[in-house]
C-alpha cells in the first residue's frame, strides 16, 4: 500500500529560522521551498543526507489554518506522517473500504504538484497520515 516514508511533518512558527536550525545544527539542507495557498503553508523539504528522506517544515500563512490551529494546540512539533503511493485515488478508495475517514473526497496538490489526501488522526491512532503521489512534470 504505501511504498516508503515520503517526509515527517514539523510545524513551526518562523520557516526562516527553522531553516536556518536544521541547517546549522543537523547539516540538513533545504531542497525546496513553496507556498500552498490552500492549505494555508509556506514549507521547505529538509534533505536527510541523499537518503531521499525529507523533513518538512511547515509554518502557517494564516491564523485559520491546519498549522497555525496546530501550533496553538501543541506548540511546534511533529505534525503528520506522509507514505509514498503509487496511486492516491485507489490507496484511499482501499482505506475507505476499511472504514477510515480520508479528508479531501478526491486528492489536491501538494508539495511539488504532487497529489496529496490525509487520514484523520482519529482513525491512524493519533497520527495525521498524508498520503502522497508523485506526479512526473511533463
Ligand atoms: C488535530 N488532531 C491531531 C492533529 N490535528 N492529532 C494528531 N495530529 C494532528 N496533526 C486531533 C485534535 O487534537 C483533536 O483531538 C482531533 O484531532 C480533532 O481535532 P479538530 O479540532 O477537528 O482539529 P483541527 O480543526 O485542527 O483539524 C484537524 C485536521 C486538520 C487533521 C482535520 O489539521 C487538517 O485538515 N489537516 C490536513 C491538512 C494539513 O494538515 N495541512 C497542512 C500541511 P481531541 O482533542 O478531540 O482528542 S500541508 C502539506 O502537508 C503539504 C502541502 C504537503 O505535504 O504536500
Amino acid at each position: 500500500m504505501f511504498t516508503r516514508i515520503d517526509h515527517v511533518g514539523v510545524a513551526v512558527p518562523d520557516l526562516d529560522v527553522a531553516i536556518a536550525f536544521y541547517e546549522s545544527t543537523f547539516g540538513m539542507t533545504c531542497a525546496h521551498v513553496e507556498v500552498n495557498e490552500a492549505q494555508g503553508v509556506r514549507e521547505a523539504m529538509m534533505a536527510v543526507g541523499d537518503s531521499g528522506s525529507y523533513v518538512q517544515l511547515l509554518a502557517p500563512l494564516r491564523p485559520d489554518s491546519a498549522i497555525a490551529k496546530f501550533l496553538d494546540r501543541s506548540g511546534p512539533g511533529i505534525q503528520q506522517m506522509a507514505y509514498t503511493v503509487d496511486d492516491v485515488e485507489a490507496v484511499s478508495g482501499e482505506l475507505r473500504a476499511k472504514g477510515l475517514r480520508l479528508l479531501y473526497e478526491s486528492a489536491r496538490v501538494g508539495t511539488g504538484g504532487s497529489l496529496i489526501n490525509f487520514i484523520h488522526p482519529k482513525d491512524a491512532g493519533g497520527v495525521l497520515v498524508e498520503l502522497v503521489q508523485h506526479v512526473e512534470a511533463s
